[in-house]
């Protein structure tokens, strides 16, 4: 009896004396530099930090002005597109770059061991989903936006029709997929946070999210975790500090729109 006891006593005191998990752990890494503007792209991987509690240094790439072209900024993202984040302590210890929000989200994910599933028919669901959001919302969400806020309707009908007529289909495909489930694949997962920005931002064009009540339940049931609300309004006050004035905002069209290859 006194040695069971002696060994218990033994095992508590093993266990106090490991070191605590979370914020203690988190509080010896060395920041990871997010290079970010809030946008819905942006937004995937401030929630994603935030969710996995690990430590970061916001770096603005103010798109607007096309800082998105500097070198230093080309040398981590060639593609001229934000996010991108640098870790200092990757694989190996040594600092690795990663750009693609889709990458980005992936490497979080293996790293913390968070929002990404081990088992492999679970993270094939996953992948499935984030591809989904990479190559099909994102980029018909991103065009339909465009024709939407920053064309002219007249004469650019056919391309409206076509990019809202396809995310229209896209929601309804998410929209089935969300039918008596809380999130894409089992549980809330770096596919949910990848979709996440697109669907907050379609929610502010007319009622369209009203023919899509699963979509709109799983937006407000992710809108409600605190970690949404930080990532969400990361360097918010960033973009309100851009001028309003119509030279300003030529100037960003400018630089934004007709991109062509710069050889
Ligand atoms: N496929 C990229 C898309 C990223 C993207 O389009 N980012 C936009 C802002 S949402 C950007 O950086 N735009 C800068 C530009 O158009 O030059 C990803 O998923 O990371």
């Amino acid at each position: 009896m006194a040695s069971k006891k002696k060994a218990k006593s033994q095992k508590a005191k093993k266990k106090a004396a490991k070191p605590a998990a979370g914020p203690a752990r988190n509080a010896k890494q060395r920041p990871i530099a997010l290079y970010y503007w809030p946008t819905p792209n942006g937004w995937k991987i401030s929630m994603m930090l935030e969710e996995c509690g690990l430590p970061y240094e916001l770096k603005p790439v103010n798109i607007g002005k096309g800082e998105q072209f500097t070198p230093e900024f080309l040398a981590i993202s060639p593609n001229n597109r934000m996010p991108a984040i640098v870790d200092p302590d990757g694989p190996g210890g040594k600092s690795i770059s990663v750009f693609e929000s889709g990458a980005i989200l992936q490497y979080l994910g293996r790293k913390t061991g968070k929002f990404y599933p081990k088992d492999e028919r679970k993270r094939v669901e996953v992948d499935e989903w984030l591809f989904w959001q990479v190559g099909g919302l994102g980029p018909m969400a991103g065009q339909a936006s465009h024709f939407r806020n920053y064309a002219r309707r007249e004469g650019n009908e056919y391309a409206y029709k076509r990019y809202h007529d396809e995310t229209h289909r896209l929601l309804g495909v998410m929209n089935k997929r969300l039918e008596g489930r809380d999130f894409l694949t089992g549980s809330y997962s770096i596919a949910d946070m990848a979709c996440w920005g697109w669907i907050a931002a379609i929610a502010r064009w007319d009622d369209t999210l009203e023919e899509f009540p699963n979509v709109k339940a799983w937006m407000q049931r992710i809108r409600a975790r605190p970690a949404t609300e930080k990532g969400f309004k990361l360097g918010r006050e960033l973009r309100e500090q851009q001028s309003n004035d119509p030279k300003a905002d030529e100037e960003r069209r400018k630089i934004l729109f007709g991109q062509r290859a710069r050889i």
